[in-house]
Parts: C-alpha cells; structure tokens; sequence
C-alpha cells in the first residue's frame, strides 16, 4: 500500500479549531494540502461518513483517511522524514508520543471537552456548571504542568530544540487559553515563550490566515 507525499492530500479542518496544528506541521514538512472547512454544526451524515467520531481534524492520503491528532502528526512526519517533526531519534519520539497523550486525552479531552462540551460528561444539565468549573480547574492544572516541563527542559522547543508537531499542539491551547481569558502570559512565562517562539514561525503566520485562530501578539 503506498502511502507518501504524492498522493492527494486533503486536510478537514474547522475555523479556531485543534486541526490548525495538523496545518502547521502539514506546512512545516513543506505539504500544501487542499483545505477543506467543515464548521461544527455541518458535520451531519456526509461528514460522519468520512469520519464518523464526527470531529476534525482528519486528513486523507490518499485513499487513507487518517483521524485522531497524534495518529494524524505521526503521518504527516512519515511524510517527510527528513524533517523529523516527530523527534529526531528514539526518545525524542517517545518524549513526542508522552505529550501529544497528555494534550490530547486530559487537555483536551477532559479539559476543554468537559469546559466547552460539559454533555459529554454528564447527562443531567443543571449540573453542567460544575463540570465545567472542574473542566477549568484541569486545564489550569495542565498549564501549571506544562509550564513546569517546559521550563525545567530549557529547551527552544517542548521536544529538545528543534520544531515538533507537539509545538503546533501545544500553541493551540496557548491560543485558547486566552480565548477562555487565563493570562497565560503572566501565569506561564515558559509556556508562553515556546508559544510566542512558535507564533514566529512562517508556517503559523501563513496558517492563521485561514483558521481564524489569532491572538494579539505582544512580544515577551
Ligand atoms: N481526539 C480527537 C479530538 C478532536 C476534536 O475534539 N476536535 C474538535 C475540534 S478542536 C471537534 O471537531 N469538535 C466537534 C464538536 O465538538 O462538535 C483528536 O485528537 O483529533
């Protein structure tokens, strides 16, 4: 089964959603894929086709439809391998894996899904305002975690010191963090200087353009 940088690619992505950052690192790896927007409330029966958890990002190969953000960067890398944006050896990759777990399923999942999608978790909606009071209090948990990893490493990026798919990951939450009025600037300095680092980068200025995800950029 072939599967590179040849064959057609397709990236769903939604407006100030995660999928950005499968964009970023699309660009990063040099690809330019067709973009396809899908808002939230369009991803009826002809979305769930393609991918029936009904959600973005998902990017196609192809005939691969590949969905799911770690599965969907690991692509992307295996696309151009010379960039290394999945770590440049065996640890680094496994260090690579460790965060996108960790953004992916408490960040994002727990956090922001318990915050912006509190049905999720709860069937009773008169107690949809303390999932979502717990849902903030995770995600300034994970801040606080991440911070500290971040600052503790010293590194230029959160996977030694070079650019990674988990940076893309992570500017995501940044961006949303002061979209949800956290300070992130003044509560994370390491966080925010990898995020400011990464805002820098020609492939997320030219992403922006298209998500909708910005922020006023003030130089730390
Ligand atoms: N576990 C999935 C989560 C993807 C996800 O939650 N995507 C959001 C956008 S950031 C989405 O499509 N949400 C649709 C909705 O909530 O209706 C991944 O890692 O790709």
């Amino acid at each position: 089964m072939s599967f590179n940088s040849k064959l057609p690619l397709k990236l769903w992505y939604s407006p100030g959603a995660c999928s950005i950052a499968a964009h970023i690192t699309l660009l990063e790896a040099g690809l330019q894929p067709e973009l396809i927007c899908i808002e939230f409330a369009d991803m009826t029966e002809e979305f769930a086709r393609l991918n029936p958890k009904r959600k973005v990002p998902v990017l196609a190969v192809g005939d691969q439809v590949i969905t799911e953000m770690p599965a969907i960067l690991t692509a992307i890398s295996a696309l151009n391998p010379d960039r290394k944006l999945m770590g440049k050896d065996t640890l680094e990759t496994v260090r690579a894996y460790e965060w996108l777990n960790y953004l992916s399923g408490v960040l994002h999942g727990q956090g922001y899904g318990g915050l912006w999608r509190p049905e999720r978790f709860v069937n009773d909606a008169s107690v949809y305002p303390l999932v979502k009071e717990k849902a903030r209090q995770t995600i300034k948990d994970c801040y606080t975690f991440i911070d500290g990893k971040l600052k503790q490493a010293n590194t230029a990026y959160s996977v030694g010191n070079s650019f990674t798919g988990v940076d893309a990951f992570l500017l995501v939450f940044y961006l949303w963090g002061i979209r949800i009025k956290i300070d992130m600037d003044a509560g994370y300095p390491s966080y925010a200087a990898l995020a400011h680092r990464v805002l820098e980068r020609e492939s997320v200025i030219a992403a922006q353009k298209v998500h909708r995800l910005k922020v006023k950029y003030v130089k730390l």
